[in-house]
């Protein structure tokens, strides 16, 4: 007898429940729970609604159980079967003649278990390939109301959502904090249909027609002979673009700021990007953009830390996210719309509203709030939910239709076109995580995998065998109908119109909403990437655009590169700031901000777990670092470790608490030497590790708060105790107090270079 298969088939007594198979609790099968869908749906409805999900019990970043309990075990039944059902006996050794003989063809189970792994993978998506995602709920005030029918813009109407974050030009594995647009793409499960508001975290776009898009993406991804950037857009393809298609000049000066290096998703604005239209119960029509606004602001990483993290984390925003959710720090987001009249020139104080490359201050179109997004639950599976979620700007629902910006009428287009190769066929909305939760009744049918078992011989219309089934609906009845809005005569033509000529006057304004700090990042950016070019005419084509749109961001650029800068070849445009647009200068809440701890054994454990305590209350996140993993102090309430000397990186934590004398323990990098005449807790000061951590901290701008005795520590780690943001305090209590008033603006902006 085989002891594992012994002891196996122990486990799968044990675990015996009511049902068996791995079939248990598959939607749709007998003796499942049945998934809940608002109302019948009759008369062929194919398809169970997507089943409520809740996420997988899992452990907080602090060491909280987080109280979800289902779905952790992969196993859904007692025994192991083969895709068929049967039961195996065996599945760790193929079937051969005899132990030592070869392996025969008629093992059916290694044929099916290899074959399905040969086909795990599928193809990523050609853009935003790297993702993170998650469930909520998204619930409206009904402030669209007078604008809009859309029924889950009604007031108090609750829909579930899904959402998922992206970079655009990295692959599936690149780093999560390059410097990149951010896709925020939204899966609105309405009554009425699902609705995708499938956007980016910068309101802009690099191209005003869609015939671009091959073009742009063709030149920001890794060069075709190397593959090489990865994720990057600081090479020369991409730069040969952008330099000579000047309308991608606001798109890149957006890229070049802050906000390319999100802080976390959770601190992005989102952007509907093109200018929509929505339809009231009477028929009129209103132009809007849609506007998604953080809760926590809008918050960056500095661009050295951006880079570090990609090497020490390359997972660093899905696993923030992800950790947010699990530590009931819900990312929340207000939707916005700015609005306009729906007139036949669609321009809005001379902005051209069909041209995806501009914005309209908020300044002058306020943006109003009509709902709230929470994201309360993180995916069950990556791949069954994050990769296969597919969207689509043509998941519309009534009340919301579309304008005629080119770019917008292109995507219509690609993205039903892209699912076919990405999930393998047209039946891609009868994946779980895309199914809508409306009733559906359509006359599609068969192709790649077809999982409903559709009745009857009448898929068409007009029948007679159907008694003339299935009707359609009217305004009345909930249809969707096409605003009738009257299309320009005009002959055809391949031109763009004359007012999506000006390339330059709205990165200018951009440029001067910038505080002088956000300059100096956004020259830095230009300088950085214009350096990794290898080709002088295309830094020179860099340059030429930046003169047009300010000649002091060219000459700083210039000045970086060792060129000389060129003169502006068309005139400086006349705009007004739009300080809506910069980031820095207001205060925020700290809901859900890392705080890293920093201890030892010989430091005031008991102050260290005041504060760890003290964090939780105020909603953030505390991590305790010590020199090693386990846990500080003993007695009967030791306090957990979440970070040692070793993994932990400032890039992970928005602020320092120095626990006393930090910590010892470091005999492999020099801190501890028996022969030293210093008393451990001075040598512990020294630990490197501990001096990497606040000078990077420091470096950075963030608050650091230390208290009793934390003193060598600090100097050891160049961080002068009265520098701007640093508080040395007798309890860590009291350091926390500080250190949270200062983190509402995010960084102690004082202490970098320019004035802010
Ligand atoms: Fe796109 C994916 C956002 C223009 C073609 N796009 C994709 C995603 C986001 C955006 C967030 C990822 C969705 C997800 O998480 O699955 N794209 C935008 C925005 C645009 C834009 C905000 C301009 C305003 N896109 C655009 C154009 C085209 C595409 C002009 C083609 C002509 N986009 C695609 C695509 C993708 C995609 C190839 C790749 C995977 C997918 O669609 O499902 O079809």
């Amino acid at each position: 007898a085989n002891p594992i298969k012994q002891a196996a088939r122990k486990v799968a007594d044990a675990l015996r429940g009511d049902g068996e198979g791995p079939q248990d609790g598959i939607p749709g099968k007998p003796g499942a729970e049945s998934p809940s869908v608002d109302e019948p749906t009759q008369p062929r409805e194919p398809l169970p609604s997507k089943p409520d999900q809740t996420g997988p019990e899992t452990v907080s970043p602090t060491g909280q159980p987080t109280g979800a309990d289902q779905a952790r075990m992969a196993q859904s039944g007692s025994y192991l079967t083969t895709a068929q059902g049967t039961r195996l006996y065996d599945t760790d050794h193929s079937l051969k003649a005899g132990p030592r003989g070869p392996v025969l063809l008629q093992d059916h189970h290694l044929r099916e278990k290899v074959m399905h792994f040969d086909h795990e993978r599928i193809p990523e998506r050609v853009v935003h390939a790297r993702g993170a995602a998650a469930h909520g709920v998204f619930q409206s005030y009904g402030t669209a109301a007078s604008v809009t029918k859309a029924a889950f813009l009604a007031e108090d109407v609750e829909t579930p959502v899904f959402v998922r974050f992206s970079t655009v030009l990295g692959s599936r594995g690149s780093a999560d904090t390059v410097r990149d647009t951010r896709g925020f793409a939204t899966k609105f499960y309405t009554s009425e249909g699902v609705f995708d508001l499938v956007g980016n975290n910068i309101p802009v776009f690099f191209i005003q027609d869609a015939i671009k898009f091959p073009d742009v993406i063709h030149a920001g991804k890794p060069q075709p002979d190397r593959e090489i950037p990865q994720a990057q857009s600081a090479h020369d393809t991409f730069w040969d673009f952008v330099t000579l298609h000047t309308e991608a000049a606001h798109h890149t000066l957006w890229n070049m700021s802050d906000r390319a290096l999100p802080r976390s998703f959770r601190m992005m604005e989102g952007f509907g990007i093109h200018t929509f239209r929505l339809v009231d119960a009477s028929g009129g029509t209103t132009l809007v953009k849609f506007h998604w606004k953080p809760k926590l602001g809008v918050h960056s990483l500095v661009w050295e830390e951006a880079q570090l993290a990609g090497g020490v984390d390359p997972d660093f925003h899905r696993r923030d996210l992800a950790d947010a959710i699990e530590a009931g720090a819900y990312p929340e987001w207000e939707l916005g719309i700015q609005t306009f009249p729906d007139t036949p020139e669609q321009t809005f104080e001379g902005i051209d509203l069909l041209d995806p490359t501009n914005i309209v201050p908020e300044e002058m179109a306020p943006v109003q709030r009509v709902g709230r997004l929470v994201l309360d639950r993180n995916p069950y599976n990556y791949f069954a939910e994050t990769e296969q979620v597919a969207f689509h700007p043509g998941h519309l629902v009534p009340g919301i239709d579309i304008t005629d910006d080119p770019l917008l009428a292109g995507r219509l287009f690609s993205y039903l076109d892209t699912q076919i190769t990405r999930l393998g066929g047209p039946n891609f909305g009868q994946i779980p995580i895309n199914r809508t939760h409306a009733p559906v009744n359509d006359m599609l049918r068969d192709s790649f995998h077809q999982t409903a078992v559709h009745r009857g011989v009448a898929p068409y219309r007009p029948n007679s065998l159907d008694g003339g089934c299935p009707f359609t609906a009217g305004a009345d009845t909930g249809a969707y109908i096409e605003a009738p809005v009257r299309v320009p005569e005009s002959k055809k033509v391949r031109e763009a119109p004359e007012s999506f000529a000006d390339h330059f006057s709205q990165p200018r304004r951009f440029w001067l909403s910038m505080s002088p700090l956000e300059r100096e990042h956004i020259i830095g950016a230009y300088t950085f990437e214009l350096s990794k070019c290898y080709e002088q005419a295309i830094r020179e084509r860099g340059l030429q655009v930046l003169a047009n749109i300010d000649p002091e961001l060219c000459a700083e650029v210039a000045a970086g590169l060792g060129l000389p800068a060129p003169a502006a070849t068309v005139p400086p445009a006349e705009v007004q700031p739009s300080p809506a647009l910069s980031q820095i200068g207001r205060t925020w809440p700290t809901e859900g901000r890392v705080i890293g701890i920093v201890a030892g054994p010989d430091g005031d454990l008991e102050g260290v777990r005041a504060v760890r305590e003290a964090v939780l209350t105020a909603g953030m996140v505390p991590l305790v670092v010590a020199p090693t993993g386990g846990t500080l102090g003993d007695g009967a309430d030791p306090l957990a470790v979440q970070r040692t000397y070793a993994n932990a990186r400032s890039v992970e934590f928005d602020a320092l608490l120095v626990a006393g004398v930090p910590g010892v323990g470091a005999d492999a990098y020099g801190a501890r030497d028996a022969k030293s005449p210093l008393p451990s807790a001075q040598q512990a000061a020294h630990d490197p590790r501990v001096g990497l951590l606040l000078s990077e901290a420091f470096r950075h701008g963030k608050a650091i708060g230390a208290w009793k005795g934390a003193e060598a520590a600090l100097q050891a780690a160049g961080v002068p105790t009265d520098a701007p943001g640093v508080v040395l305090v007798d309890s860590g209590t009291a350091a926390l107090e500080q250190i949270t008033r200062l983190l509402g603006a995010h960084r102690v902006w004082e202490r970098f270079p320019a004035e802010v």
